[in-house]
């Protein structure tokens, strides 16, 4: 007997149809029969909607009426995936739109379609924000995301005929999105620039100008919790203050301007995640979203209270900072409870440092966000005071810890110049946290490390997890029935260590014979899907071997694509008999920061070297290369399940945690990777026989760096790399021109910043041993189902009950 506890709504078909048929007629004002499929997608996004309505409204009603402190979770980007299929999940409504939108003569695929998915993010952090409000929703836990409504996401990517990218605006409001709900009625004021004035004594902001902060609210439903929390999306309006004496003058379009520029703040998600843009329109958009949270969840904790006592606002709310770029938050909550409350300055500190806690996802040093003083002090003028106040304090306390000067001043949050909003958040708050076991450490030893040292119960980890529910549960149905019938209950999906029930099943051949059939099912419907959205021919019966992140040099890609071309030479040049050579399709999926011209660069190449070897008859139906523009939620949905082999290869020591891995295993992918990030804790979790490690550790990149690398001497050493690299260089991929890959070749032969041709080596030898297990299917299998049974531990729920436990002191809804 199979146990089954999935939500279920008691609302019949016949019944959900009706709904649907409703809200066509009454809201969207079109019959059945004029209805498009995009219209039923609107209207059955409505009708789940209201359904979960009830359950919403309890949850604000219980968290406000509660005793239990809420988290608050700020963060710059949450890319959510498409909403529908989620939330008739939670809603328990999943068969009954199936068949009612079948009774009312539409195609399931064709209305799911119609969604668009909002790409409110750049990749990892994002989708980490997503997966970790999904969990708090899952858990009871009261919670906000709080961010903003950019009218443009992550850009839409495609290729010219010659292989690069191009990026193109995502203008996802063009339809009615039906998720959002715009709340003209609980708006927040943003002011920006002026002065500060001294009055009685008492500093006195007086900004410049302000912006209109309007939410537009999400419904997060929770999976069988009966919990619906909200995601805030703050979007920028003007006020309808315009300047008359310009008008009059009749320039029209210089009295409307401040208006404009003021809806620009909302307007586009920076797709720069590599190098900090000193763009002030940046500070603009983290300074906007904070204030208007933190004075949000103000108006929501205190309703209707003109004088509330905000020493107890850490009782109600944390508020955990996603990377550095929400923490303007801390002066600002220092600025609020002292000029708009009247609080002193200890007071202040006690609430700020109480409700805030910092979560860092990087170890590259240029990632960590430092802000101009000049920027700072135009922007926001009574913020930069703080912060030299806030530095004073922190210089004075280091002091009486004893610490000696040169390391303060290496410590420093505000250098005269600049501020760092990484020690700020250190500083500023309770917690810090890496998203690894070894980032956490490496922030401890490295990064942070004066900040360890006088700090060190701040310091804590929370490994990264993924939800479940959108990647096993929606993305992978036949897995999910699988892991279901092998434990005999569903249960798995809100307790995701469960899945430990599935190793014995490992010896069962018979049952390693089902997830092997699961599998194949899986590569053949993602073949269908390439086939219809891109026009691919992937042959599903050959290794689905995948590289899909966000492009960067540190992440090695390019190791990747040379390993791939030195393959592709060993079969034309007949090193590899033909008949030898285990049949493989490598799927790229990657987007570049539009100013990142290395990244761009290897787009083409692999772009081109897929070109070349796909059109080539000698390697045909051995080796594939394709590259599926435009990576994004709904992609990863389809082509996560079908892997059959994931690449984790970053150089050790940069991949703060990575959670493409996490999903990659949860399927039943086997890995290729690392010692970086997760991969670390998959291994360990996995075993290290179920896991294809290679490459230098932390301590030998560190070393290898301190003898003063050379890329060269690796060129020199190793002829299959020497030929993969002449490729590129002598124009077989470029029609000839030697020209086109000048610079990219010219860095890996001479600065290989990430030793990509260092780890070469170990790289393409740990191919061998990848293609003998595959050779045999039944161990292959078996060792991709022990993956599944040991990455329960990395469900978002368990992150999310590491955050309680350690971080946020706060638990599920009584
Ligand atoms: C400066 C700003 C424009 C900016 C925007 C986005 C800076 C950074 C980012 C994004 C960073 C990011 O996605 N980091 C990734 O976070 C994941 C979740 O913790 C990690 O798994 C991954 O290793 C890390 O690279």
């Amino acid at each position: 007997m199979t146990e089954i506890t999935a939500p279920k709504s008691a609302v019949t078909a016949e019944q959900f149809a009706d709904e649907i048929r409703e809200q066509l007629k009454y809201t969207q004002g079109v019959t059945v029969e004029q209805a498009k499929p995009a219209d039923v997608y609107v209207a059955a996004s409505a009708a789940v909607r209201r359904h979960l309505m009830d359950s919403w409204f309890k949850t604000q009603s219980d968290m406000v009426n509660g005793n239990t402190k809420a988290v608050g979770y700020l963060s710059a980007e949450f890319l959510m995936g498409k909403q529908l299929r989620n939330a008739l999940l939670n809603a328990g409504l999943t068969e009954q739109f199936d068949a009612a939108v079948k009774e009312l003569g539409f195609s399931v695929q064709d209305v799911v379609d119609a969604e668009h998915e909002p790409g409110l993010g750049n990749g990892g952090l994002g989708r980490l924000a997503a997966c970790f409000i999904d969990s708090l929703a899952s858990l009871g836990v009261p919670a906000f995301g709080y961010g903003i409504q950019y009218k443009y996401g992550i850009f839409e990517q495609k290729f010219d005929e010659n292989g690069k990218q191009i990026e193109t605006p995502d203008y996802w409001l063009t339809n009615e999105e039906p998720w959002g709900h715009i709340d003209y009625n609980r708006d927040q004021k943003v002011s920006f620039g002026g002065e500060v004035v001294e009055e009685d004594g008492k500093k006195v902001w007086k900004p410049a100008w302000s912006v209109r902060a309007v939410p537009v609210d999400y419904m997060v439903p929770g999976y069988a919790s009966g919990r619906v929390n909200t995601l805030r999306l703050w979007t920028a309006k003007s006020y309808d203050e315009f300047d008359l004496l310009t008008f009059n003058k009749s320039e029209y379009l210089d009295a409307v301007k401040p208006q404009v520029e003021a809806e620009n703040i909302s307007k586009i998600l920076y797709p720069e995640d590599s190098t900090p843009q000193g763009k002030a329109l940046r500070l603009e958009q983290q300074y906007f979203f904070v204030s208007a949270s933190i004075h949000d969840a103000i108006r929501v904790f205190y309703p209707g209270q003109d004088k509330p006592d905000l020493t107890t606002f850490a009782d109600k709310i944390t508020f955990q900072l996603n990377d550095t770029h929400p923490v303007i938050g801390i002066p600002e909550l220092m600025r609020v409870l002292m000029d708009e409350y009247g609080y002193d300055w200890d007071t202040a500190w006690t609430v700020t440092n109480k409700t805030f806690n910092y979560t860092c996802h990087t170890l590259l040093p240029e990632a960590l966000e430092v802000w101009p003083s000049k920027l700072i002090g135009e922007l926001l003028p009574r913020h930069l005071e703080i912060i030299e106040k806030i530095q004073d304090q922190f210089a004075a306390e280091l002091k009486a810890k004893g610490v000696d000067e040169a390391t303060i001043k290496d410590m420093a949050i505000y250098t005269g110049d600049s501020v760092r909003m990484a020690y700020l958040a250190t500083y500023g708050g309770s917690h810090v946290n890496g998203v690894a076991e070894l980032h956490s450490q490496l922030l401890k030893d490295v990064t942070l490390k004066n900040f360890s040292d006088v700090y060190p119960d701040k310091f804590t980890n929370v490994t990264n997890g993924v939800t479940p529910r959108r990647f096993v549960k929606l993305a992978n149905p036949r897995l999910s029935d699988l892991i279901t019938e092998g434990l005999g209950t569903d249960k798995w999906v809100s307790d995701l260590e469960l899945l430990k029930g599935l190793e014995p099943l490992a010896a069962d051949d018979e049952f390693v014979k089902k997830f092997a059939a699961v599998k194949q099912a899986n590569k053949v419907d993602f073949s269908n899907y390439a086939k219809r959205e891109y026009g691919f021919d992937i042959d599903p019966n050959t290794m689905i071997n995948t590289m899909v992140k966000r492009l960067h040099e540190y992440k090695r890609q390019a190791l990747k694509i040379l390993a791939v071309i030195a393959r592709y030479a060993d079969i034309k040049s007949g090193r590899i008999a033909a008949d030898d050579v285990m049949p493989r399709t490598i799927v790229f999926g990657a987007k570049a920061a539009p100013g990142y011209y290395l990244a761009k660069q290897t787009i083409q190449l692999i772009n081109n070297v897929a070109r070349v070897i796909n059109n080539d008859p000698d390697v045909k139906g051995k080796l594939n290369v394709y590259f599926p523009w435009n990576y994004n939620v709904r992609l990863a949905q389809h082509l996560i399940p079908a892997a059959d082999l994931d690449e984790q290869i970053s150089q050790a020591g940069k991949e703060a945690s990575g959670t493409g891995n996490m999903k990659f295993a949860l399927n039943g992918a086997m890995t290729v990777g690392t010692l970086d990030g997760a991969n670390v804790e998959i291994r360990e979790r996995v075993g290290a026989e179920n896991f294809f490690l290679f490459g230098m550790t932390v301590d030998e990149v560190d070393a290898l760096y301190a003898e003063g690398y050379d890329p060269k001497k690796y060129y020199e050493a190793d002829p299959r790399l020497k030929a993969a690299i002449d490729m590129v260089a002598d124009g077989t991929f470029s029609n000839g021109d030697k020209t086109v890959y000048e610079d990219l070749v010219h860095d890996w032969l001479t600065k290989d910043w990430f030793m990509t041709l260092a780890d070469f080596g170990a790289y393409t030898a740990i191919q061998s041993e990848i293609e003998a297990l595959y050779a045999q299917p039944l161990e292959w299998n078996r060792k991709a189902l022990i993956n599944v049974a040991n990455s329960g531990y990395f469900s978002s729920d368990r992150s999310m009950e590491d955050y309680l436990e350690r971080i946020w002191m706060t638990g599920p809804l009584k």
